[in-house]
């Protein structure tokens, strides 16, 4: 573990001159007119040799006919890009992995979409496929009209289309107790966001009438594991929705096909896979997940038995242990990027260290902001060719403020696993390789 005390390391002085945000740098460089600066030419070119084959000569590609257009009727990635998927760590599996995780490769994804294909996958007891001919859904308890529903008539509902990530609240357990994971991927690849389609829960029961002593539901999975939750009435009729539709296409497999529960910002755990059942109470169920598990431990060791929303949160994802910066030099410029969210709300800001917390400047947010979604930040640097430490710290339009670890650890205590979701630290080494270090104050 690398410990940074705040004041020691001589190394992470004054760098601050050479920050600039984008703005910044535009006006330094006023030889060059913002419109004109595009990314190839603000960011470190790279010189190719001018007899590069690839220039020089025809490519193999250019001189043959390519595969017939319906080779793929269902289209798949570049065979180039067979490391673009999501892995399973041994020592987070239960060895069968039925009952594990599958992480999601961060690093390799833009904007604010994460590919069907690339979703993190979190499992109780395997993926099961449902025929959606055989699929049913009963919604009764403190209902006026109960009722059991086919996919088709789910689907005549009323939709609509929303982007929400979808995060385990174990989501950054791993780096929790020390830099145990050097790489993005299973330090914070158990979360992937989407286009979800389907029907809000408010629009299907003004159809079912709920009853007025009606203050919980309990939303059961048909999966073998009988996944369980009970999310209190409030929620249900704000924004949750039967969800059938995965940017763009029937929800896959792995996430619920055909319908899972859409909790929009809440614990991932919450959003219920291969739903089967919804019942209407007026108590909650405490249901298994929601004991020992998914509970929110205090100092005191204490668990509080319902917190649902899953923290602001930050991370930056280049540079990052698989994106180095090995191939730069001083003096050359480079942008730091990450994601930032929140399930309480939309992201403000987003702040950056490069050393170790001791100078904040703010980074610029690009693309959707939207509420209880990914949203992308940057800031561009020119890099001095010295060790940096890289920090980021989303702040939510409720006020919410990403902790660092030690103010984490004051607030709940070491021990639990669930919702740990503070600041990161990226260390880059002068020849640019990135190390996950944990920075205390
Ligand atoms: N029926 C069912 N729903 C489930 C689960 C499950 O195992 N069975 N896993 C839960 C957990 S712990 C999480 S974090 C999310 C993960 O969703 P994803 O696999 O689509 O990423 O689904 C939740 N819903
Ligand atoms: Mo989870």
């Amino acid at each position: 573990m690398t410990k940074i005390s705040k004041n020691s390391d001589k190394s992470l002085e004054s760098n601050s001159v050479e920050q600039s945000s984008r703005r910044d740098f535009f006006k330094k460089t006023a030889i060059y007119s913002a419109s004109a600066l595009t990314a190839a030419t603000v960011l470190a070119p790279i010189k190719l040799k001018a007899d590069d084959e690839n220039i020089t000569h025809h490519v193999e590609w250019g001189t043959k006919l390519g595969d017939k257009v319906d080779k793929y009727p269902y289209g798949v990635p570049s065979p180039y890009e067979h490391n673009n998927v999501r892995r399973v760590h041994d020592l987070l599996s239960s060895g069968d992995r039925y009952a594990t995780v599958s992480m999601s490769p961060l690093h390799q994804q833009e904007g604010i979409i994460t590919p069907n294909g690339l979703f993190f996958t979190r499992n109780h007891g395997g993926t099961a496929h449902i025929d959606p001919n055989k699929f049913r859904l009963m919604i009764h308890g403190l209902v006026k009209k109960p009722i059991v529903l086919t996919l088709e008539q789910l689907k005549r509902y009323p939709s609509e289309s929303r982007i929400h990530f979808i995060e385990c609240p174990a989501n950054g357990s791993t780096g929790w107790r020390g830099p145990q994971f050097n790489n993005l991927q299973f330090v914070k690849g158990m979360m992937s966001s989407a286009e979800w389609t389907g029907v809000k829960l408010s629009v299907l029961l003004e159809d079912l009438g709920l009853k007025p002593e009606a203050q919980w539901a309990l939303v059961e999975g048909s999966d073998n594991s009988e996944m369980g939750r009970t999310i209190p009435i409030e929620k249900i009729l704000d924004d949750a929705m039967l969800v059938w539709g995965q940017n763009g296409e029937p929800l896959r497999p792995e996430q619920g096909y055909p319908v899972r529960l859409l909790v929009p910002g809440w614990e991932g755990n919450l959003n219920v896979k291969w739903v089967k059942r919804i019942e209407f109470s007026d108590k909650p169920w405490h249901a298994k997940e929601e004991t020992s598990k998914y509970t929110m431990l205090q100092p005191s060791g204490k668990a509080i038995n319902f917190f649902w929303p899953m923290e602001v949160n930050s991370i930056i994802t280049s540079p990052c242990p698989e994106v180095p910066w090995t191939d730069l030099k001083k003096g050359d410029m480079v942008e730091i990027s990450g994601i930032a969210w929140s399930g309480r709300g939309t992201i403000k800001t987003v702040d950056i260290s490069l050393d170790g917390g001791k100078n904040w400047v703010e980074a610029e947010l690009k693309g959707l902001v939207l509420p209880k979604s990914w949203t992308r930040f940057f800031y561009i640097i020119k890099w001095d060719g010295k060790k940096k430490v890289l920090l980021s710290r989303a702040i939510d339009d409720t006020g919410h403020i990403q902790p660092s670890i030690d103010k984490l650890i004051g607030n709940v205590g070491v021990e639990g696993i669930y919702h740990r979701n503070p600041i990161v630290g990226w260390e880059v080494t002068s020849k640019g390789v990135v190390n996950n270090v944990h920075v205390r104050s």
